[in-house]
């Protein structure tokens, strides 16, 4: 593998992550760092530098300083160019992101090398293909003294932009808000996730590769509450925050944001349901709800952990599910045929397994799964989990309401479509929902009453990144995607020119 030459120097063989700012990576000034360790085998990848204070109010000075430089006056097409070039750069070290991305997370290398990087590249495209052709608003009328008037509208960039990153699909989710925020003109300082700072830390050497001036991308790595990513959402120099992450953090971020009153963003947990109809395609709902379910072992916000099945059709369901689910093979991320990676870390591997025996202790049948798989020796320090599939709960049990993110699920029969909705409706959360049928007319029907940011009908995680993406009720604030993603990251100005 390539050794990234900046951002991780190599010292005896564990990487040196530091933070970078105005173009430079740089350590705390404190000598402060934490271990970061991989999930597959709990060996030390790399030590981190926690940004403390000092780190943050540089970030965000050179983020505000950065405005005022070439970025701030360059043509919207300089621009574009630029941020196409910074996805050339990832396209042209896409193996080395790819590796980082495993090493942090453990997953697939085919599901990163499929999923995370092309869409850390493409994120850049898009929002720059999108910022390129952007109309305005432009009204002619008259003035009471017959004077021409010409009124219209323009968007400007809000400034120095907060954007604090989850673990469990880092360069994708990282990007998706920095793509956007940077066609918009604006300048970042990101807070990746304490377990996985290492692939937004190397973007930063694309962004010099590309020649994107020095302050206009900034990363610092660190802890949320009472760490970096609290001292960011904090600075009063920061003008907007954007936020992916659990539903409680949210809440914690808003309280900061209130002050100042800083605009945000947030794509937070789900609770998502799947509703599977006696009509739909058996193979194709099953060979999709595996994924939507198991994906990155579970650890997808946009993932199904509560499946409604058509009373006919559940014993097959269920016994085709749990079929499909013992078929998985975990193990490393190179591992030929592995299909399933560990959990984030020991940490999320505790609260999951807690889910587990709660699930039992609230009444559960266990279909499949429930505890740790039997690993190699070389694993078996990783945070290894079995996909599980319960039944038999009841509606109100905590583990079918409270977001486990984990690679698990339970099935519910139903008998009616009212019922159906119901139970899928009967959550704090809105994220996702996904609906198996071949009955069209039934499809827009309950896709129109469903209580979700995005509902997919016979497919998951599909969709056009020019169409609004976030969720509803305690998912979400905001929308983010196409031109939704622009209205959050510029301030949408009127001129009114007498003449
Ligand atoms: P998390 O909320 O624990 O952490 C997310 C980020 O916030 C991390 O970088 C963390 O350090 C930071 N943070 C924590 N406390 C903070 C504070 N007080 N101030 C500032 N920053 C703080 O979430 P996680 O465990 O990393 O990710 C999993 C969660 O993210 C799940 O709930 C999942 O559903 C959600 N998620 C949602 C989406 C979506 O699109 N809706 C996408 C991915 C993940
Ligand atoms: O695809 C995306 O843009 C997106 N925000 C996906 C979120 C996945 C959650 O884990």
């Amino acid at each position: 593998m390539t050794q990234a030459s900046v951002s991780f120097p190599a010292g005896a063989g564990v990487r040196e992550v530091q933070h970078f700012i105005n173009g430079r990576y740089v350590r705390s000034e404190s000598g402060r760092s934490f271990p970061n360790r991989s999930p597959i085998d709990g060996a030390l990848i790399a030590e981190v530098h926690e940004a403390g204070r000092p780190e943050v109010e540089a970030a965000v000075a050179a983020a505000r300083a950065a405005l005022r430089g070439p970025w701030g006056s360059m043509t919207v097409p300089d621009r574009m160019a630029l941020l196409h070039k910074v996805a050339d750069g990832i396209q042209k070290r896409f193996d080395e992101f790819v590796e980082l991305e495993c090493l942090d997370t453990g997953k697939p290398w085919g599901d990163c090398s499929h999923v995370d990087v092309p869409r850390g590249a493409a994120n850049f495209r898009v929002f720059a293909d999108l910022v390129k052709n952007i109309p305005t608003e432009a009204f002619t009328m008259q003035a009471p003294d017959g004077a021409d008037v010409l009124n219209y509208a323009v968007q400007v960039p809000k400034g120095v932009i907060a954007v604090i990153c989850p673990w469990n699909l880092p360069l994708l989710l990282m990007t998706w808000k920095v793509g956007p925020a940077l066609a918009c003109g604006n300048t970042v300082v990101v807070k990746p996730s304490e377990e996985t700072p290492l692939t937004t830390t190397l973007l930063g050497e694309i962004m010099n590769e590309a020649g994107v001036p020095p302050g206009v991308f900034n990363v610092v790595n660190g802890f949320g509450a009472d760490s970096t990513g609290a001292f960011l959402v904090e600075h009063p120099e920061v003008d907007a925050i954007t936020f992916t992450g659990e539903t409680r953090t949210g809440e914690t971020i808003m309280s900061a944001a209130a002050k100042g009153l800083r605009a945000v963003s947030f794509e937070l947990g789900g609770k998502n349901p799947a509703l599977v109809f006696a009509d739909c395609d058996l193979d194709l709902a099953i060979q999709a709800t595996v994924r939507s379910t198991f994906l990155n072992c579970g650890q997808v916000c946009l993932g199904t952990e509560r499946i409604y099945v058509e009373r006919a059709l559940f014993p097959t369901f269920v016994a085709r599910l749990k079929a499909a689910a013992e078929a998985l093979r975990p193990g490393a991320p190179k591992d030929p045929g592995v299909t399933l990676g560990p959990l984030i870390s020991q940490e999320h591997r505790d609260k999951v397994l807690g889910y587990y025996r709660l699930a039992v202790e609230e009444g559960a049948t266990v279909v499949t799964g429930g505890g740790i798989p039997e690993m190699p020796e070389a694993l078996v320090g990783g945070s290894w989990i079995e996909p599980t599939i319960w039944t038999g709960l009841a509606p109100d049990a905590r583990t079918n309401r409270e977001e486990i993110f984990g690679p698990c699920c339970h099935i519910a029969p139903f008998d009616t479509e009212e019922e159906a909705l119901h139970l899928a409706n009967d959550t704090r959360y809105g994220l996702a929902s996904v609906v198996w049928t071949r009955d069209l007319a039934r499809a827009h029907r309950v896709a129109g009453r469903l209580q979700s940011g995005i509902t997919w009908v016979n497919s998951w995680f599909l969709r056009d990144l020019r169409t609004p993406f976030g969720g509803m009720k305690h998912s979400g604030i905001g929308r983010e995607g196409g031109v939704h993603s622009l209205e959050f990251y510029t301030e949408l100005r009127n001129i009114c020119i007498r003449y």
